[in-house]
């Protein structure tokens, strides 16, 4: 029998997902035609390939901090993956169980921005002088819900945001999104055959007026051909900044993977086939170019 009871990463997930969907509008209108032309039964039966987070690498915040409430919940660390034009750096987590979404965290480089952007930086996250997970306990669900949504410094000005986005526009997207979800990604593989290719799952979503992330072409694939991702344009989120200027910015967006069989199970029913037949991890040339789906040039779109 299925326990219905939930555990701590069910509401972890949980509170995470709520803010989300409110301000991405993308992802009711996905579910619903998913579900009107009959590629789900329910929104349930959407498997999540993966959730991602963004950090700033300063003293107390980034990974080394960020991960420890995923770690303490039984993720674990696997590759490392480097982008030194975009000044990041990343990791991926695995989950115990294959239900859950594995976990996709990125950390700004700041040591290697200019001057004046580690400035401004620092002036929103200096005031964080020991790491706020230390702080938590890991255990009260619901103020770790909280936590993701909570200012950890104070509210930028409007001057400083425009200032970091012409630098690095994932450090604007940080400084007032923090850690709020950034994407969670439907796992195209899994849907009834017409949609279980990103070709036709891209068709799809552009029938319904979906915008997907053009850089680097709508379709990502790796080297070895068997990780497939697209991603919408990240939604548009009404912002107020320090003395309540106001203003429209990126926020989150959705991921769509299609995830092929590693090549001693290319033979395999597609029933037979779980996660660990299939191409595991991600990909950095991919990422790299689903990194912009928050960036100015593809939220251009659809404004
Ligand atoms: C993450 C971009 C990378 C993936 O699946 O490779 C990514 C981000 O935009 O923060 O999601
Ligand atoms: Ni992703």
């Amino acid at each position: 029998m299925i326990s219905t009871e939930q555990t701590p990463l069910d509401s972890i997930m949980e509170a995470l997902f709520t803010p989300y969907k409110k301000r991405v509008a993308d992802v009711d209108k996905i579910i619903s035609a998913m579900i009107q032309n009959k590629l789900i039964a329910n929104e349930e039966a959407i498997v999540n390939d993966h959730i991602a987070f963004r950090t700033l690498g300063v003293p107390n915040l980034g990974i080394a901090s960020f991960e420890k409430i995923f770690l303490h919940h039984g993720y674990k660390r696997m590759e490392p993956y480097h982008f030194p034009e975009k000044k990041l750096d990343a990791y991926w987590y695995a989950p115990l169980e294959e239900r859950l979404p594995r976990i996709f965290i990125s950390e700004l480089r700041v040591q290697d921005l200019s001057e004046q952007a580690q400035g401004i930086i620092r002036k929103y996250t200096g005031q964080v002088t020991s790491d706020p997970v230390d702080h938590l306990n890991l255990n009260d669900l619901t103020a770790v819900g909280e936590f993701f949504h909570k200012p950890l410094g104070s509210l930028p000005t409007l001057a400083d945001y425009k200032l970091l986005l012409e630098e690095s526009e994932y450090a604007a997207w940080v400084i007032y999104n923090r850690y709020y979800l950034n994407h969670y990604t439907i796992s195209v593989h899994e849907l009834p055959e017409a949609y279980s290719s990103l070709e036709n799952f891209n068709n799809f979503l552009e029938s319904i007026g979906v915008v997907l992330n053009t850089a680097g072409g709508k379709l990502k694939e790796s080297n070895d051909g068997l990780l497939r991702q697209s991603s919408s344009v990240a939604q548009m989120v009404d912002a107020e900044f320090a003395n309540g200027e106001k203003t429209k910015i990126a926020g989150s967006y959705v991921e769509f993977a299609e995830r092929l069989p590693l090549p001693e199970f290319q033979t395999l029913a597609k029933e037979q086939l779980s996660r660990n037949h299939r191409r595991e991890g991600f990909e950095a040339a991919n990422a790299d170019k689903i990194f912009e789906s928050t960036y100015t040039e593809q939220t251009a779109k659809i404004i």
